[in-house]
């Protein structure tokens, strides 16, 4: 063979190979949605903490888009998971509150899901991590049988999860409908109601604890790696996971599946636990931050989030890869266990300048750090506009040229600005934390409520008033003032958008 027509042979192969990446899927970005668990709006060094470095998502920040005004819809973690998979608002819904290990799965099998969006566009579908919606049809079930419906039922080809939080029995993973590492001789029972099997628990035997409960919270149930669980479990002794081991167990899984799909449009969802309780990072990253093990876990999850994207410029997909690095809900220090991040509390400000955390009908219950990177996406900005986390499935309908997806109603397609350039967020927003809240504009209506004002527990601010409340974000964005006196007009207005909303089915 000639030169020459090896060279044409060799342009013909390179054009070919060019020709069906565009036509066959590198076209259709691939995205990878990383959920923290618990993360504050002031938890990341590229949101202002000064305490602690998380160098990794500093980088994604520079290689993308910061929000500053996005929020999760809620302040706790199972109803901001269930909108972001239904795009449905959970406060529409009974039963969506934080859920039991062993609840029945709520999100339908019927009717839209993020997943199921990206299925009709032709991509795989993965979820690797925390899932807290629930497994099975009835709360009953069998742990030592496939276990259906669940994640693979609501639109994911692949799953690999705990079932609820870490918290929270059974303390194992399941690959699809299984529980991995199950011996038949040694079934798994979980219950809710009573103590089953003769295992210690964190309340008969507090001494064989490696990490106390504090008092009065609940996690004194069933011990599972010398931590007590909320629930009680026995048997699946060899199933049982090692906390220090559940993040690098979730990477690697997470690797697997990136290495695999590399050809194809996929779209990971990659729900991690940090710095959710009970934080027990993995042994090299103990000590590794000044602030006790909550700060350890944030640099796990940090480094973490580094391998996801290391792994993905090794395949040579990074460039076609879209982003996107969010959190369920607000931060808490003490959330039951004495791990010492209680201790942090004047040094560290997780919530950034919001008041309030977890639970809070406050800022900073739902207003989470949002990062977004991507082939069309400014590199390097800063964007006040107001988003939710609800809207990212009819937003990633539009960047695929879907239809709408009329069962998710409460989601603003917004894909030319979180997926682009543009600027434009949704009208309004409501915020859940058991009473509702309105944001509009710069203004923040909380609606009166006779829930407590304060969790002693926690230590967290809960927002709750019996009168109606109104601040000015953009003069005060700590909620100091409450100046719904000297605005009534704004007040109404804010209120009957909320009690229309309140009243669509
Ligand atoms: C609460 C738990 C808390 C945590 C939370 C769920 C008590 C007193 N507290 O009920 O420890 O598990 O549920 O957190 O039981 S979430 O981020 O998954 O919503
Ligand atoms: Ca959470």
């Amino acid at each position: 063979m000639t030169k020459s027509t090896t060279c044409r042979i060799l342009f013909v192969a390179v054009l070919l190979t060019a020709m069906t990446s565009v036509l066959f899927g590198q076209e259709k970005p691939n995205v990878v949605l990383i959920y923290c668990d618990d993360l504050g709006y002031g938890d990341l060094s590229s949101y202002g903490a000064t305490e602690i470095a998380t160098r990794h998502i500093d980088k994604l920040t520079q290689n993308g888009t910061k929000y500053t005004n996005a929020h999760s819809t809620s302040a706790t973690c199972t109803p901001s998971r269930y909108a972001l998979m239904t795009g449905i608002y959970p406060w529409r819904k009974q039963g969506t509150g934080v859920l039991a290990g062993d609840a029945k799965l709520i999100v339908p099998t019927d009717k839209v899901t993020l997943p199921k969006v990206f299925k009709q566009a032709g991509y795989k579908t993965a979820i690797v991590g925390k899932w807290h919606l629930g497994l099975g049809g009835s709360v009953t079930k069998n742990w030592n049988q496939p276990i259906r419906p669940g994640p693979n039922e609501v639109g994911f080809d692949y799953s690999f999860i705990f079932p609820a939080t870490a918290d929270r029995v059974p303390t194992v993973f399941l690959e699809n409908h299984s529980v991995i590492g199950l011996e038949a001789q040694d079934p798994i029972m979980v219950d809710y109601q009573k103590k089953i099997g003769q295992e210690p628990t964190g309340e008969e035997n507090p001494e064989l604890l490696k990490m106390q409960a504090s008092p009065n919270h609940g996690h004194n149930n069933t011990i599972i790696n010398g931590i007590g669980r909320i629930g009680f479990m026995t048997g699946g002794l060899q199933a049982r996971w090692v906390d220090e081991e559940i993040t690098p167990t979730f990477l690697t899984v997470a690797k697997n599946f990136l290495e695999e799909s590399k050809e194809d449009p996929f779209f990971l969802f990659f729900s991690m636990t940090e710095p959710h309780v009970p934080r027990m990072p993995s042994t090299l990253f103990k000590g590794k931050s000044d602030l006790g093990y909550r700060g350890d876990a944030i640099l796990q999850l940090d480094w973490t989030v580094g391998q996801i994207l290391d792994k993905l410029e090794t395949l040579g997909i990074a460039e076609n890869t879209i982003i996107i690095f969010s959190s369920d809900n607000g931060p808490v220090l003490d959330d039951g266990y004495l791990d010492g991040a209680a201790k942090f509390k004047n040094v560290h400000k997780q919530s950034g300048p919001l008041r309030g955390g977890k639970y809070s009908i406050f800022e900073a219950g739902t207003r989470v750090p949002l990062v977004i990177s991507g082939p069309q996406i400014p590199k390097n900005k800063t964007s006040d506009i107001l988003v939710s986390q609800i809207d990212i499935l009819a937003s990633v309908a539009q960047l695929l040229n879907l239809p709408s997806p009329a069962d998710a109603r409460d989601s603003h397609p917004l894909a030319t600005s979180l997926f682009g350039a543009a600027e434009i967020g949704r009208p309004y927003l409501i915020e859940h934390a058991g009473c509702l809240a309105i944001l509009k504009d710069d203004w923040k209506y909380i609606e009166p409520s006779h829930r407590p004002a304060y969790n002693k527990l926690t230590d967290i601010e809960l927002g709750n008033s019996t009168q109606p409340q109104l601040y000015n974000l953009q003069h005060d964005i700590g909620e100091t003032k409450n100046i719904i006196n000297e605005h009534p007009e704004i007040a109404k207005e804010l209120q009957e958008i909320l009690e229309n909303e309140k009243l669509k089915k």
